[in-house]
């Protein structure tokens, strides 16, 4: 198995029986669309492979009914099961009145109710009544992929998108990719890396994109394009993109014309401005609502939505990028076009693997916010680390911001149940790729599962996700299956230890996300090193962020503030995050804070031996080529945690200069540092 057919393998599962009368036949009381045939057609090979019997279409009492219900909201979906009355099968014809209704208010709903019914068999669980619809309007992947074919933080290959090829050429992997969304109940994705290239906008690029526009709507997936904010300027030749210009409004109302007339649902546009050297409207001495407005303005006419995204940070050495966005967009709350949605990561600096949540949750009550994780694992071990983010993402959304009081989490914020928001997003930077696998590490595939699973509904638990995931994915025999979905659990804590214990950020290598590089100290900007995060003197460690410090903990609620305010009370997850502790400081485990930093790291190691020891054990119960090939980079995780250890441990130990009290390093400081120089070398 080369776990190209992801979480969908729909082979024939041992229980068949059990489900074989449902699949004798299909019926359906909707009219026809696109969207609908790819549900009976998704419904039929699932039924096939997963039971052996080939349903056949029937005009009416079919054992699969599609029935309409326009009391079911748009997109969900409800399953009735009758399991009352007696039945015999005899091939594929079906005595009785044993049958399955599937009732939607729309097509995508029927589609949605198939693949939840297809879950259910493939994982071999009871047939059971169920209602379900997605509590945020847009489930949406955001593609880093440019123009040439790479992407920018991909770590499966490159893109999918065969760009020389298009349109000509469309491969049917695009379809592949299209129904592994749908299945998981993804509808919006953008193509294009939010570095984006303004050839995106030509009439070259957007028949290409068109092409890829048409094979993902019978999927119910919308399709989005990042833009240039100096689009007008590069290929309007025009002198300005000033915002406010009436030549440059003129401009976008032109353009976005002209993509809707090649793809007449388009999504909207997603934009990077004046961060991180991308163009912007404060150039101009505009602000971020000046320049979503007038986007939002052309898109209109047509239904279409402008996602601007709140990452940014100017280079400032006394500042601390914690606040900026906060600073940029906090007081335009309320100034946004109904149409424009503002969207925050998870975490305040960049996607660390473990940040509090982002301050702009609860501070924008006038503003639809869109969520943004990544699931491409840029700063949580690329493609050799096992890295399950389902465990992040929910303490991302299970975070209390204390908006409308107690109980205010990020989800809330972002289904807009607090703000009676019309436009609700979560958005997830994709994982995927030109690799056979799609995602490098087979592991990560859990990540693109779970990411469409929780923007369905943020109430499910990592547990469960993972459980379903590996049920469907590597086994089903049930120890073999714990034992996977255990690996799985446990693994972001794992990863956190060994990297970034104890709320350490930011101390990756400048060119190797993946490892370490705490001594970084000059780039071409000062919050690109590591120095700028950790903080690290003779005295101790951390970064002071209440009162005394940057003070941005005042940006929360004060309830949120409160509870790590005082590095006693701290979770030792975000102490230095928020505090400057000292070496010798005694923490709640009873250790000091060296003891305890040498403690997580080698605690780090440990567990990823464990992981290891649990992964060989499911030897002979997964596919034996998929067992080698996450046997073979769980040994490069393993070697990468010494690196990691070591490389900190010591470096650190310059400024403790303590003993180290757990574990041994097997280099000096000088060699790691080489090796990490080497490793950066073009
Ligand atoms: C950072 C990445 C950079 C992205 C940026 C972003 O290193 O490549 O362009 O995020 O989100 O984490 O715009």
């Amino acid at each position: 198995d080369d776990g190209y057919r992801l979480w969908l393998k729909f082979d024939k599962v041992a229980s068949a029986s059990r489900y074989a009368p449902y699949a004798a036949s299909i019926s359906s009381e909707f009219s026809s669309t696109p969207i609908l045939e790819t549900a009976r057609k998704e419904l039929t090979h699932g039924l096939k492979g997963l039971t052996g019997v080939a349903p056949a279409n029937l005009p009416k009492n079919g054992s699969i009914q599609f029935v309409l219900d326009a009391k079911i909201p748009a997109e969900g979906f409800e399953i009735q099961v009758d399991q009352k009355a007696k039945i015999s099968v005899e091939g594929a014809s079906i005595v009785g009145r044993k049958y399955i209704r599937i009732k939607a208010s729309t097509d995508r709903g029927i589609l949605y109710g198939v693949f939840e019914l297809l879950r259910t068999i493939q994982q071999e669980k009871p047939l059971a009544d169920i209602s379900s619809s997605p509590k945020v309007k847009f489930r949406m992947l955001n593609h880093w992929d440019n123009v040439m074919g790479t992407i920018e933080r991909g770590y499966a290959g490159q893109s999918l998108w065969k760009w020389y090829e298009l349109p000509e050429t469309v491969d049917p992997r695009y379809t592949d990719y299209a129904r592994a969304n749908a299945s998981i109940g993804i509808n919006a994705v953008s193509v294009n890396n939010v570095n984006a290239s303004a050839r995106f906008m030509t009439p070259e690029y957007l028949t290409k994109v068109k092409a890829l526009a048409d094979v993902f709507r019978p999927y119910g997936i919308k399709l989005f394009l990042s833009v240039n904010f100096a689009s007008p300027k590069i290929l309007g030749r025009l002198k300005t993109s000033d915002p406010l210009d009436p030549e440059v409004r003129a401009w976008w109302q032109a353009k976005a014309k002209e993509v809707y007339r090649h793809i007449p649902d388009f999504g909207g546009f997603i934009v990077k401005a004046n961060s991180e050297g991308e163009p912007g409207p404060q150039e101009f001495g505009r602000t971020h609502a000046d320049g979503a407005n007038m986007l939002a303005e052309a898109v209109q006419p047509f239904n279409g939505i402008v996602i601007w995204r709140a990452f940014v940070y100017a280079p400032n050495p006394k500042g601390d990028r914690f606040k900026e966005a906060y600073t940029d967009f906090k007081p335009l709350d309320g100034t946004f076009a109904k149409n424009v949605i503002v969207q925050v990561k998870n975490g305040p600096i960049d996607f660390q693997p473990r940040e509090p949540f982002h301050p702009l949750f609860g501070a924008m009550p006038k503003t639809p916010l869109a969520l943004e994780f990544q699931i491409t694992q840029e700063y949580t071990g690329f493609s050799t680390n096992i890295f399950y983010q389902s465990i992040l993402f929910k303490e991302c959304l299970d975070s209390d911001t204390y908006q409308n009081g107690k109980g205010s989490t990020v989800a809330k914020v972002i289904d807009g149940s607090l703000g009676n928001d019309q436009i609700t997003m979560m958005a997830g930077v994709a994982n995927t790729g030109s690799d056979r696998n799609w995602t490098g590490h087979l592991m990560s595939q859990a990540n693109w599962y779970a990411f469409g699973r929780l923007a369905w509904n943020q109430t499910l638990s990592s547990e469960q996700i993972a459980d379903e995931w590996v049920k469907q994915t590597l086994t089903r025999d049930s120890t073999a299956a714990k034992t996977a979905a255990d690996i799985l659990m446990k693994s972001r804590d794992t990863y956190v230890k060994f990297t970034t214990p104890l709320g350490l950020h930011h101390v990756m290598g400048q060119g190797i996300h993946w490892g370490p590089e705490p001594w970084l100290e000059r780039s071409q900007r000062p919050d690109w090193t590591s120095i700028y995060y950790h903080r690290a003197d003779t005295l101790g460690l951390g970064f002071d962020r209440k009162a005394t410090g940057s003070n941005a903990l005042s940006l929360y609620h004060p309830e949120v503030a409160k509870q790590w305010n005082d590095p006693a009370k701290t979770d030792l997850n975000y102490l230095l995050w928020f505090h400057h502790v000292g070496w010798k400081e005694k923490l709640s485990t009873g250790q000091t804070l060296w003891d305890e930093f040498c403690f997580r790291y080698n605690t780090g190691l440990k567990e990823v031996e464990a992981l290891q020891r649990d992964w060989d054990s499911l030897q002979g119960k997964v596919d034996p080529e998929i067992f080698a090939d996450v046997k073979g980079r769980l040994a490069a995780q393993q070697r990468e945690s010494v690196l990691w250890r070591d490389a900190n441990l010591l470096y650190f130990q310059t400024y403790s200069k303590m003993p180290i009290s757990y574990g041994t390093p097997t280099r000096t400081l000088a060699e790691i540092k080489e090796i990490v120089r080497i490793y950066q070398l073009k």
